[in-house]
This record gives C-alpha cells, sequence and structure tokens, in this order.
C-alpha cells in the first residue's frame, strides 16, 4: 500500500471523521443534507475526484451547493471531463465512499483502483467552486484536503454558480476550444453572442429591453452583475434580492423553486404590471419567467414553456437553412400536459419523456442532432451535436445557398455561442429567451398565448423513510408501497383531464406530488387527495395533509 493511501485514512480520522451513522445516498444532483453532515462527505468526494480524474484522464470538477434548498443545507455534486453530471455508473461508488467506515477508507479505495485499472501516478487537477452558502467556505476546505490526501491539484475559483463549473471543467478538457476557461472568458463568450445576435435592434415591435431580475439573495445576484456591466444598453436587468451572505434570505420567499413550486410573485421584486420578470435559483442553474397582469392575477412561464419557445425558434432556423438536422425535446413526468401536446401535435418535435434530474434529460438529448431539454422547474439547456455543428458551419460558409439560409446557419452558430450545453445555466437560457422574444417581437403575453397550460399543484409529504417509495415508466407510475398506484388510480378517475404520479425528491427528504386537472380547484383537490394517499400508505409523519 502506498504511503499516499495511508494519508486518506490518517486525514479522515485527524480532520474529517464521519459523524453521520446513517447512509446517505448521491440523490438527483448529488449528495444534499444539512451542512453540519457534510465535512466527512466533502473529503470523501474529493478523494473520489481524483480517482475519477485519473479513471478518465481528464480535469473533474466539484460543485459544493444545495441549489434550490435552504441556506441550512448545502451538497456536492461532481463534474465529468465533458461539464456533464458524473457518470451514473459512478454514483453506487459515490454512495459506498461516502458511507464506509473512516478505517475502511484506504481499502474501499484500493477496490475502486483494482477495479478500473487507475494509475495512481497521473497528475490531476480538480476544479473547485462553490456558492454563497456561509457553510461553503469551509466545506471546501474538506474537499480540498481530500484531494490533496491522494496527491491531486486542487484549484479554487472561489464563489460561482454551478453552470459557470460545468463551463471552466469543459473548457480546460477541451483546452480552451469550447470557450475560454475563466469567469472573463465566460461572460465574453456569451455576451458577444448575445450582442451579435441582437444587432443595433435593441426594441423590437412589441418587445421591450427590459426585464426585473430575482437573484434568490444567491450567486445568481452577484454574478449578474458582471452581465449588466457587459450588456449596457443592449438589455436593461433591474436586479432585486440581492442580500449578503449569511442574511439567511437564500431562496426564501424568491427564487425559481419558490415562484415554480408556489406559483406565487416573489418578494423583494416590485410588482409592476405586464412587466417581464425572471427567478433564478441558489446556484443560477434554473430560471422561470413570469408576470402579475393588471389585475394583479400572477402568470409563470416555466420551463416548459421555454422549452416550447426555444424549440419553435430552432426549427424554425433549421427549416430556413434547409438543412436536414434532427430536433427532439426532452421533459420529465412534470411537464404540463399541455406543452406536451403543443410540442408534439402543433410544433410536431418528438418528445421523450426521462426520470427527474438533468444528467437524465442530457443524455437523452445527446441522441438528437439538436436536443432541447427542460424540466419544468426552469432547469434545462440546448445540446448540438457535432454533426450538426459541422453542418452549420459549411452551409455558413456555402456560397451555393441562398443569403436567407447562410444568415440563418450563422444565426444558429451565433445561438449556440449563447447557451451553455454543459447544462441547465439560468443567465444563459435567459439570454436566449430574450434573443428570441426579440427577434419575434413579442411581448410576455403573445408568448404566453401559444397554448393554454393546464391547471396544476406541486405538494410535499414528509414521510419516514422515502426511500420505501419506489417508481417506473420514467416516474410516471409508483412501484411500492403496493396499493398506492391503484388508489393514485381511483382518485385520478374521478377528476376532468386529472394526471398525478409521486415520487421521492432525490435532494430533500420529502415525497414530492404532482397533479394537474381541467380546473384550478380540480388541480388541488386532486393534489390534495393524492398527497393524503401517499402519507397513510407511505408512511407519513408530521401532521396530515389538509384537504
Ligand atoms: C436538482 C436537479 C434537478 C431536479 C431538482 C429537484 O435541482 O438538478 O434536475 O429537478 O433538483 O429534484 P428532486 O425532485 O429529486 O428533489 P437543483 O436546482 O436543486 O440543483
Amino acid at each position: 500500500m502506498t504511503a499516499s493511501y495511508r494519508t486518506v485514512y490518517a486525514f479522515a480520522r485527524e480532520m474529517h471523521p464521519k459523524t453521520v451513522k446513517h447512509d446517505i445516498h448521491y440523490g438527483t444532483a448529488g449528495f444534499r443534507t444539512k451542512a453540519s453532515n457534510l465535512g466527512y462527505i466533502m473529503y470523501r468526494m474529493g478523494l473520489l475526484a481524483v480517482l475519477r480524474s485519473r479513471y478518465k484522464q481528464g480535469v473533474i470538477g466539484i460543485m459544493i451547493t444545495a441549489s434550490h434548498n435552504p441556506e441550512c443545507d448545502n451538497g456536492v455534486k461532481l463534474i465529468d471531463p465533458h461539464g456533464e453530471m458524473m457518470e451514473q455508473s459512478w454514483e453506487e461508488l459515490a454512495t459506498k465512499l461516502a458511507n464506509v467506515q473512516d478505517d475502511e477508507l484506504e481499502a474501499t479505495i484500493k477496490e475502486i483502483v483494482q477495479k478500473y485499472s487507475i494509475d495512481m501516478t497521473v497528475r490531476v487537477n480538480i476544479l473547485i467552486g462553490k456558492d454563497t452558502r456561509p457553510s461553503s467556505p469551509s466545506l471546501a476546505k474538506s474537499v480540498v484536503d481530500g484531494v490533496l490526501a491522494l496527491s491531486g491539484k486542487p484549484i479554487d475559483f472561489g464563489i460561482v454558480t454551478t453552470p459557470q463549473m460545468h463551463y471552466f471543467v469543459k473548457c480546460r478538457n477541451t483546452h480552451n476550444e469550447y470557450g475560454i476557461g475563466t469567469e472573463e472568458g465566460y461572460y465574453t463568450k456569451l455576451v458577444s453572442a448575445f450582442k451579435r445576435l441582437r444587432g443595433d435592434k435593441f426594441n423590437n415591435k412589441n418587445y421591450v429591453n427590459k426585464i426585473l431580475y430575482d437573484g434568490a439573495n444567491g450567486v445568481g445576484a452577484r454574478k449578474i452583475k458582471y452581465f449588466k456591466e457587459r450588456l449596457g444598453d443592449c438589455l436593461e436587468i433591474e436586479l432585486h434580492n440581492d442580500a449578503g451572505i449569511g442574511t439567511g434570505k437564500l431562496n426564501h420567499l424568491c427564487g425559481a423553486d419558490y415562484v415554480k413550486s408556489q406559483q406565487l410573485f416573489p418578494t423583494g421584486v416590485p410588482n409592476i404590471p405586464n412587466q417581464r420578470c425572471v427567478s433564478v435559483d441558489g446556484d443560477a442553474d434554473r430560471i422561470v419567467y413570469y408576470y402579475n397582469d393588471e389585475n394583479n392575477k400572477f402568470h409563470l412561464l416555466d420551463g416548459d414553456r421555454i422549452a416550447t419557445l426555444i424549440a419553435e425558434y430552432l426549427k424554425e432556423l433549421v427549416l430556413a437553412c434547409g438543412i436536414d438536422l434532427n430536433l427532439g425535446l426532452i421533459q420529465t413526468a412534470y411537464a404540463n400536459g399541455a406543452s406536451t401536446d403543443y410540442i408534439t401535435k402543433t410544433l410536431k418535435v418528438p418528445v421523450a419523456c426521462v426520470s427527474t434530474g438533468v444528467k437524465h434529460l442530457h443524455h437523452k438529448a445527446l441522441e438528437y442532432d439538436i436536443g432541447v431539454y427542460f424540466e419544468a422547474n426552469g432547469h434545462g439547456t440546448v445540446i448540438f451535436s457535432k454533426n450538426a455543428k459541422d453542418k452549420l458551419n459549411e452551409a455558413a460558409k456555402d456560397n451555393k445557398l441562398s443569403e436567407e439560409q447562410q444568415q440563418s446557419a450563422e444565426k444558429l452558430l451565433a445561438l449556440i455561442d449563447v447557451i451553455n450545453e454543459t447544462v441547465g445555466d439560468a443567465i444563459s437560457d435567459m439570454l436566449l429567451v430574450e434573443t428570441i422574444l426579440n427577434a419575434k417581437g413579442w411581448n410576455i403575453q403573445q408568448w404566453e398565448q401559444t397554448y393554454t397550460d393546464l391547471p396544476n399543484k406541486l405538494l410535499k409529504v414528509t414521510v419516514q423513510d422515502r426511500n420505501l417509495l419506489t417508481t417506473k415508466d420514467a416516474e410516471r407510475m409508483c412501484v411500492t408501497p403496493e396499493g398506492l398506484q391503484e388508489e393514485i388510480g381511483l382518485i385520478v378517475e374521478k377528476y376532468n383531464k386529472g394526471r398525478s404520479f409521486v415520487r421521492p425528491s432525490g435532494t430533500e427528504d420529502i415525497v414530492r406530488i404532482y397533479a394537474e386537472a381541467a380546473t384550478h380547484e380540480e388541480s388541488e383537490k386532486l393534489a390534495a387527495e393524492v398527497a393524503q394517499k401517499v402519507y397513510e400508505l407511505a408512511g407519513g409523519i408530521g401532521a396530515p395533509p389538509i384537504i
């Protein structure tokens, strides 16, 4: 056994001993729990990142964040060399490494090294980023110790958004071909592409270039300032919810998760009738649009709306280029039934449904030349295959094509540069939506008029052990506890256009309930009835849901 393996146990015993008895799992977006329980997990993920980096022979990223969760939580996720979430087959290793006893760490590492024939002499760089949570700096130190214990080189990027980290990792691994792997490089790439697309027509027909931006009192509020400076008059961004670190206000009554799940206007943003607003979440990887009308009625334009707007625009441009590229849209069970109908029947774009978690959507989107993926909660992006990029580059230069065809190809190439293809990126998504609305000359109401959402409701139920609830068919059917699916089926039958499903959250200690139906009242009632059944059959704790 090498000296560095012994260091692993010594560091664990002296500085990062395992403090939690029960097992914790690598969930929808990595490990996520109370920040006070995460020190040893962070240390161990530093170890795992070095192993993964040596195995993949590429730079690996680690992001410390609990995104939409409350400020007292934190979390960690690993980023693979292409800038994607860590491959799922390694999630099991992460869970195993996180849960073994301190004195089993050396042996577990040895096992992984042998299983994957990892050359432990390779020099590797691990990029580390964190959100604005007060617990993040000390957790980052634990990650650094893990990286050093296996002789990796930690590179600290400080406070950054999750999508920035994904971008940096991809840049490093493509030797800056994807973009310059620095914050400045990121801003320059996105903003210059946005300005190229916008030209000098800042306003167009009903489109007005002003937006109110809810930063969720997190890193998204900090980073938007760099965009504001660089965008100038091109796009006026009015920043709200920019409270400092440790104020306890992160995601509190604001941010994308609050606005989407509560279907409410956030606190801290001025209520101006018909004004286009956006909210990002705690690590700026999700975004939703919304406005209040002149009767103070709230209107939400969520990830489904963003996906349909983007898919429609991309389809138009691809047709205008005359290139043969297949376009597909990926959703989850949370997608509003009306959006799926609109995409398949009106836009005639194929739709696939996968399990929650951008890792699943991203994976599926890779099957298309142009894969648009969005979760209803506002998490998503677009990815273009090499084939698509090559064809577009050729078309833009092909003098045999008409001027319109060449221009459409050029537009698509510029759009690719506005998009962060590595993962959902709230700010990049916002620039993309603003580009499309400007090109169409639309205000937010015109965007909303494309189809009518089915009223829907999201609820949470706290249960004894959420892992006892299992699902199949991209989470649309519940397998255990036995009998629950039959009960849900019987309840749903009573409602016009009713649909409901339940699934355990992979980021919070709860079961989520989704319901949609023909009217607002029916969707609320359906969700409440299903929640009651979950409470009864899946071991609900605390106060029962109110019907
Ligand atoms: C994470 C994931 C998303 C997922 C969300 C909720 O988002 O990246 O893909 O939709 O959690 O997951 P769950 O329903 O399993 O709790 P974020 O923004 O919190 O990182």
